[in-house]
């Protein structure tokens, strides 16, 4: 390939390394905001903001919404009005591995339903106390009951990662047998790193015919390389929450997840990504909890750039420092001018203030920058539009 085609795509050999297929299979998204989202510490929606996050979640493109109705009756009437909204993405409604929970979906004219149960060992005697046979027949007759039902049920081995694993099978073959639609593999703690979350799937992969979601946890800050180890292995379908809230440190955040599925897999999914900003914002007016400054996509650096031979290269080309454009995910460029803003930096604020701007008073501002040591000045943001102006000069 030639220097100039190479040119056209900065992130060419990037690709190449990345070793796309030819035709990547489609991951799908579950988003869990509203279930797994509103267990994190803190958050508690109203059903008029629940709806409305339906409606946004569902204009990006997820493929599937996950919310809870058995947690309470305020859940129930959210749940039930989602349903009627008649949104393209399915509303899966999450609950106990119990007959009682299947009752309530059903109450909410559900088409589909999730149902978990605990399948390690400490679950299993620490939390429910039952024995595996017990849990076995619970789980057969569980998804049974939804399927006579007319549901599409989904099945949550949970703390699957943590159990013993001919046990996971068998009851993943025995769920199979009973008719379940699909099945969800947890790290419920958020402690496979990605290899074995990969060994974990493939275990499952291997002997059950079912399409797999993957449901993970961050505790050690593996979530996202987790589920797309999970994909590697073959999971058609990843779950995540608006910025990652979730129980404790949360699971993948749906920005993340969906730039990567994007950009980095090709995966063929319709998303809007440029309302990315505004969902994260939506979360930030709902619950307080600010995304933290260098969070990826969203963070409010995470399309800022500060030293000064980066300001030199960004005012050439963006690309330089940005694997993809901001405006693609709803963000902005800005840049920072002080202490390191550097010949170049300098020279470009002296424009933006109307200064003639020659190469010893650049270095002299540049000098006076470094020696104000005050770390940053201002910043401003840089949009494509200056930027032409500054390159056509
Ligand atoms: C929970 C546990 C769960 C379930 C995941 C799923 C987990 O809080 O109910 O239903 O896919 O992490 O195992 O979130
Ligand atoms: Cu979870």
């Amino acid at each position: 390939m030639s220097t100039n085609s190479v040119m056209k795509d900065p992130n060419h050999y990037a690709n190449i390394y990345n070793a796309y297929e030819k035709n990547p299979k489609k991951i799908r998204v579950l988003d869990s905001t509203l279930r797994e989202g509103e267990q994190h510490p803190g958050v508690s929606f109203t059903n008029k903001q629940r709806i409305q996050i339906a409606w946004m979640l569902d204009y990006f493109g997820v493929d599937q919404i996950e919310i809870s109705p058995v947690v309470s009756n305020d859940h129930k009437e959210a749940t039930k009005t989602i349903i009627k909204q008649g949104l393209k993405a399915d509303i899966v409604s999450h609950g106990r591995a119990l007959k009682e929970d299947i009752d309530v979906s059903l109450d909410c004219d559900a088409k589909w339903c999730a149902a978990y149960l605990g399948i390690s060992d400490i679950h299993l005697k620490d939390k429910l106390r039952i024995s595996r046979d017990d849990a076995l027949s619970r789980a057969v007759e569980t998804v049974e009951y939804a399927k006579s039902h007319g549901l599409k049920i989904r099945f949550t081995v949970e703390d699957g990662s943590r159990a013993e694993p001919e046990f996971l099978l068998k009851i993943c073959k025995a769920i199979e047998e009973a008719g379940v639609d699909r099945i969800s593999l947890p790290d419920t703690v958020g402690i496979l790193r990605p290899i074995g979350m990969y060994n974990f799937v493939k275990k499952v992969r291997d002997s059950i015919d079912v399409p797999l979601d993957a449901h993970v946890h961050n505790d050690i800050g593996f979530a996202v390389a987790n589920a797309f180890s999970a994909c590697d292995a073959g999971v058609d379908q990843i779950h995540t929450t608006i910025d990652g809230i979730g129980e404790r440190t949360g699971i993948p955040p749906l920005a993340e997840v969906a730039v990567a599925l994007t950009y980095l897999y090709k995966s063929p999914n319709d998303f809007r990504l440029d309302m990315l900003l505004d969902l994260s914002r939506l979360i930030e007016e709902y619950t307080t909890i600010k995304p933290y400054d260098s969070k990826p996509i969203v963070g409010s650096s995470a399309y800022k750039h500060k030293a000064g031979t980066h300001l030199a290269a960004i005012l050439r080309n963006p690309a330089a420092y940005e694997p993809i454009p901001p405006r693609a995910v709803g963000n902005r460029r800005r840049i920072v001018f002080g202490e390191l803003a550097g010949k170049t930096g300098a020279a470009y604020l002296m424009s933006l203030l109307g200064l003639k701007k020659d190469d010893d008073s650049a270095k002299a501002v540049a000098a006076g920058l470094k020696g104000l040591r005050m770390g940053d000045l201002i910043e401003i943001p840089l949009e494509d539009r200056l930027e032409k102006i500054i390159n056509d000069k």
